[in-house]
């Protein structure tokens, strides 16, 4: 048999590229499959070629994970594409997307983009983002998808790796998309992100590129709620600088009890305040936690 991974889903499109041959096919499941799993982007299938056109799916891999939106398995990596201006970066916006992706065990990249509109204390602002999240634990890497900056950067990172774009609208993600390709996609303007309603795309599309790397984009967002996808008790396991300490109670939520290391760690600056004041903000509990730690 031979191995595949669905890159193409929408409706009864299923699209398999077959990773030997570097083609792909219209992948028709046996029944027998498709009474065991529903079939999504992402999933690496067996099966045989059946002619130039078609490859029956024998078998679905078990998934290694499995991202709900947009829906697409076995996801090493999540580009988290933020900017500094156009739109505003918004940490808090971040740090709930970090915590999403590390419970569903994708590993986050930050990725900077429209670095080029920066000038002076931008700049700063920018250090000052990057320092603190590779502080944190995180991997940064500062592009511009307009001027071709960074991006081999980037792909070196994206090798061997199924990759999904992610952030808010307007950010460049789809930008970044085209510079990897290396083709010209449709960009939408940032003033258009009101219409998203008629943005409605159900299918999933991967992307080969780079060195046996996968990518898809996804439509943007304002807003997202790590609590609707992470139960409260586990955020704190999900940013990555806390598990660095070790508190008095070993489930610790790092906000009244006694003997609390991060709480500690915040206070002498080892942990940087707006990442625990948006880890309170999360969880909703009561800022006023950071404001005595933080003067
Ligand atoms: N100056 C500059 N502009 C950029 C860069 N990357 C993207 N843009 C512009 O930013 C706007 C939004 O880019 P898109 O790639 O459509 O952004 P997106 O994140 O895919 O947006 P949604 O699909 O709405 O989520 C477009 O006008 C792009 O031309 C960049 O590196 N520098
Ligand atoms: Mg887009
Ligand atoms: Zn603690």
């Amino acid at each position: 048999m031979k191995k595949g991974l669905v890159v193409d889903r929408e409706a009864q499109m299923i699209g398999v590229y077959l990773l030997a041959e570097k083609q792909t096919y219209r992948g028709i499941p046996r029944k027998k499959v498709l009474k065991k799993t529903k079939i999504y982007a992402g999933d690496y299938v067996w099966g045989e070629v059946v002619d130039r056109s078609s490859f029956a799916i024998e078998k679905v891999e078990e998934r290694r994970n499995f991202l709900v939106r947009p829906p697409v398995a076995n996801v090493d990596k999540v580009i988290t594409v933020m900017t500094i201006k156009m739109p505003e970066f918004d940490s808090f916006l971040l740090d709930n997307l970090l915590v999403v992706y590390e419970h569903f065990q994708a590993d986050p990249v930050i990725v900077f983009n429209k670095i080029d509109l920066l000038t002076g204390e931008e700049t700063k602002t920018l250090s000052y983002w990057t320092d603190l999240y590779i502080k944190a634990g995180y991997e940064v890497i500062k592009v511009s998808a307009a001027k071709n900056k960074g991006i081999e950067e980037l792909k070196d990172y994206l090798k061997d790796s199924i990759c999904v774009l992610a952030g808010p609208s307007g950010v460049g993600k789809s930008s970044i998309l085209s510079a990897l390709l290396g083709i010209k996609l449709a960009t939408r303007e940032v003033s258009e992100k009101t219409e998203r309603g008629r943005h409605t795309t159900t299918g999933v599309k991967l992307f080969p590129f780079g060195e046996n790397s996968f990518i898809g984009d996804t439509p943007g967002f304002s807003s997202v709620d790590a609590l609707y996808f992470v139960e409260k008790k586990d955020v704190r396991l999900y940013f990555r600088e806390f598990l660095r300490y070790q508190c008095k109670f070993p489930d610790c939520t790092h906000t009244k009890e006694p003997g609390c290391s991060v709480k500690e760690a915040v206070k002498k600056g080892e942990i940087n305040c707006q990442r625990y004041t948006n880890y309170l903000k999360i969880i909703k509990e009561d800022l006023s936690i950071a404001k005595q730690l933080c003067q």
